[in-house]
């Protein structure tokens, strides 16, 4: 503000005095509170439970949210610098009430206010169910992403779908089959989002298109949806930068059609606007797997369009010509699923605003930037030609033409090369032809990057690799994942935070927004009483486990074991198969032994969780495995002190919050070159939980900081995978031979020792017959990597010295270094820091 602007309305004295903001005292938040009871919820103490009481804490909380949110928009308004958007199909956001409170520094304040009003604040925070609008690592990476865009004051806003129904609530069945409810997570009011009824955009699908000239066609007909906006405050951490996540909802444009209304045709009456509204009603919940869905097309076209049309109108705004368009706008694809923003993006600026080819596609390509998260063949998205003809049939003409002009520069640069031009096309030959999504992304963006090194060398040397040989490999770059030290130290580990805070004589603030500051914990390895007290915080996030363990489920766990964890979606390629069956072999071994024998064991708890895909059938078979050996070992009086075992139903992002502090070790046992980068390594590392994994993803990069003799490394390499799954089809050997202590384990279970016989032969099989995961490869030096962690452990004062290192040397996986680093490299975007006078 320059002070001379004249005030837009009314009196400005009068403005200002209600414009004071939101006061932060105890005594103004109980009133606050107590005020959302009365006149936003209308009840009274008489009647008021933890539910309310949660709700009108975070009414409370939200006004300063609101504030911060309107004072860092108008800021950007007036500075009107380069933004950047990350568009996301998912955003894993958990719990917001105590993320907030941290973040605004009002944790202390509302704890007393929330106390003097008669209810915990534990209690309270209880109360909040986790927004679950995604799968996984790639929609949790998003959701920090986002927490540290704002912490670093960066123009960041995220854009998504507001799903009514989140990821499945998963439950397990007596017999231990998995079972799905929905997760209808909207049902007692949001208060964290603003619906915004006023933002919407119309949405256009199916129809007819026609071309107008080489370039240029009009699309016209189908059906329009609308897409309502709903804005989340995404808060930063020591700053009032508040960014914005933009969420849409689908509606009909019009509420029914009045005409079969009115000829009694009720049902015809509705049936459009359920169409509509079914396009953001639920998550798809398959993970690493592209399912070729009409109403997941319609999804992503849905949000692409709607995202586009809020970006470029924000852009107009500003009354500037849309060759600037990438001075002041770069957008993320996180993945695949936004690709169709590519053909989007041209078709405005060729159909709406008149552009030709050349100025379209330098606009398109100097705006768009690409993150791959997987090599998984059957995970890369495909859309079959003929579906995206229906839906979209403008864009297949676009996605035509830009193939045509690709095609013919690649011809241009390797003459004659028809194997090349084959394998580089957007279209996949075939019954029916099918779009390859990851070219399109991938030739449409100025920058390409995998997401850990090993990764995105994989992304350069196989799946995108012609690319990469047509273009000039400094398009194709790293960015290592991160993750947000508030959430993930500081919420869910507090008693650790107040013991580094204090030891590194820093204002935690200080450290928690310059992660590699760990690195001062060093210096106090080999100081006795802090190896005391980092040990007992152990122990006692053990215990606060235990107690979860005891509360849900009514089992006890003890506490002076080994905590041993894997908690993931279930998948073959991240081998959960491969700890149940070593489970198994302890289990065997314990059995054959002598009770004094058995004595020498280190003592083991060993938790798995996640969800399964719910078509996915080996998966779930996986977890029926774990359930029915848990239930068997845990009750063998033989073995019970030595091994228990516990499969914890509806693995979220607040029960990930309860285990990862407890955990001794944790696994990270994917077949090598086939984990993107894994983020759960991170945090569990961060909370000074050691690593047993294979040689993969961020394991990788984690053992490069913390030191190899801090992890615990097994299984063979990513250049040998390709050369076993060789000899495993043309030159397999018996498993009694290659591997006998596994093909003991696979008898036991064939056998029926934990279940029916024969319930697991279609999962045995996939081991038995081609193992395309390589657990027959890699079974015994997984073994033998076991017995070195219970080695390790044996020491407890030595394996407190590699748990201080281990945190201590995790400052590079900070999600503030990883999005500086899109920032600088990528977006050419900088930090807009809101003026800190209040
Ligand atoms: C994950 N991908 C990677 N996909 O597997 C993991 O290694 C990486 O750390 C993480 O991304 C972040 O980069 C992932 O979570 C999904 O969940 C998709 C959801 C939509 C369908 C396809 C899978």
């Amino acid at each position: 503000a320059t002070g001379k602007e004249h005030w837009p309305r009314g009196e400005e004295e009068v403005w200002q005095a209600g414009l004071r903001g939101v006061d932060q005292d105890v005594p103004s938040i109980t009133k606050s509170i107590v005020n959302h009871v009365q006149t936003s919820l209308a009840r009274q103490a008489y009647n008021l439970d933890d539910l309310g009481a949660y709700q009108a804490a975070a009414l409370s909380v939200r006004d300063n949210l609101l504030v911060n949110w309107n004072e860092t928009q108008l800021n950007y308004t007036r500075k009107n610098p380069k933004r950047a958007y990350y568009l996301s199909l998912e955003f894993l956001m958990g719990r917001t009430l105590d993320n907030a409170l941290l973040n605004l520094g009002l944790k202390e304040q509302y704890r007393d206010g929330i106390k003097k009003l008669g209810f915990s604040v534990e209690d309270i925070l209880d109360k909040e169910r986790d927004a679950a609008l995604g799968n996984g690592g790639l929609g949790r990476l998003a959701a920090c992403y986002l927490d540290s865009g704002s912490s670093t004051e960066l123009p960041l806003w995220g854009y998504g779908l507001r799903y009514k129904y989140g990821i499945f609530q998963q439950l397990i069945s007596p017999e231990g089959n998995q079972l799905e409810a929905p997760d209808p997570w909207l049902d007692n009011q949001n208060p964290w989002e603003l619906p915004r009824l006023d933002v919407t955009y119309e949405v256009r699908f199916y129809g007819h298109a026609e071309r107008l000239s080489d370039s240029r066609g009009v699309w016209q007909g189908g059906q329009e949806v609308l897409a309502v906006a709903y804005d989340v405050m995404i808060p930063g951490y020591g700053t009032k930068n508040t960014n914005n996540l933009r969420l849409w909802e689908s509606k009909p444009k019009r509420g029914f059609d009045l005409n079969s209304f009115n000829a009694g045709n009720y049902e015809a009456a509705v049936a459009s606007s359920n169409s509509a509204d079914a396009i953001t009603s639920v998550l798809y919940p398959n993970d690493h797997t592209s399912f070729g869905k009409e109403l997941r097309l319609k999804q992503q076209y849905f949000w692409t369009a709607a995202s586009l049309a809020d970006i470029i109108r924000r852009f107009k705004q500003q009354g500037k010509p849309l060759k600037e368009l990438p001075d002041f706008v770069a957008i993320q694809l996180n993945d695949t699923h936004p690709t169709l923003a590519i053909p989007e993006l041209m078709r405005i600026l060729l159909d709406e605003e008149d552009l030709n080819w050349e100025q379209a596609w330098s606009i398109v390509t100097n705006v768009f930037f690409y993150t791959n998260h997987t090599v998984l063949p059957e995970a890369l998205e495909k859309w079959p030609v003929p579906l995206i003809e229906h839906v979209l049939p403008r864009h297949l003409q676009i996605i035509y033409d830009i193939n045509l002009f690709f095609l013919q520069a690649v011809e241009r640069k390797f003459p004659g090369d028809r194997d090349r031009l084959a394998r580089m096309s957007l279209i996949e030959e075939g019954q029916p032809k099918q779009v390859r999504m990851a070219h399109l992304a991938a030739i449409g963006s100025r920058k390409v990057n995998g997401v850990a090194e090993l990764h995105s060398d994989l992304v350069r040397t196989t799946i995108l690799k012609d690319f990469v040989e047509f273009e000039g490999s400094s398009k194709y770059s790293n960015v290592t994942n991160g993750i947000t030290p508030r959430r993930w130290l500081d919420q869910c580990n507090p008693e650790l935070s107040d013991l580094i805070t204090k030891t590194l004589k820093l204002d935690k603030v200080v450290w928690l927004k310059d992660l590699t500051k760990l690195d001062g914990l060093l210096e106090f390895t080999e100081d006795a009483a802090f190896r005391k007290e980092w040990a007992a915080i152990k122990q006692r996030n053990k215990e606060r486990l235990a107690n979860y363990v005891q509360t849900t489920l009514g089992l006890t766990v003890r506490t002076d074991a080994m905590f041993d964890v894997q908690i993931k979606r279930l998948h073959e390629y991240k081998r959960q198969t491969l700890n149940i069956l070593g489970v198994i072999h302890r289990y065997l071994t314990l059995k054959g032994q002598t009770p004094e024998e058995r004595k020498k064991a280190n003592p083991r708890v060993v938790f798995f969780a996640g969800k399964a895909a719910p078509a996915y059938y080996i998966a779930k078979l996986t977890i029926r495995l774990i359930v029915n050996v848990a239930r068997v070992i845990n009750a063998d009086p033989d073995t019970k002190d030595y091994l228990q075992l516990y499969f914890l139903p509806d693995y979220s992002v607040s029960l990930a919050e309860v285990l990862i502090p407890a955990s001794d070790i944790s696994q990270h046992i994917s077949t090598a070159g086939t984990e993107a980068s894994g983020t759960s390594n991170m945090k569990f590392c961060l909370n000074g939980g050691l690593l047993l994994g294979t040689v993969d993803g961020a394991n990788i990069e984690i053992a490069e900081e913390v030191g190899e003799s801090n992890v615990f490394f097994f299984g063979h390499l990513t250049p040998a995978v390709e050369d076993l799954r060789y000899q495993h089809l043309y030159h397999p050997v018996p498993l009694e031979e290659k591997c006998p202590a596994l093909h003991r384990v696979l008898e036991q279970v064939s056998a029926g020792l934990f279940d029916d016989a024969d319930i697991y032969e279609p999962l045995l099989n996939t081991i038995r017959q081609n193992d395309y995961y390589l657990l027959t490869d890699d079974f015994d030096s997984y073994i033998a990597a076991l017995a070195m962690v219970d080695e390790a452990y044996a020491d407890k004062d030595e394996w407190t010295k590699k748990s201080i290192r281990t945190t201590a040397k995790m400052g590079k996986f900070s999600s503030d270094r990883a999005i500086l680093d899109y920032a600088e490299s990528f977006w050419n975007i900088e930090p807009i820091p809101v003026s800190a006078k209040k």
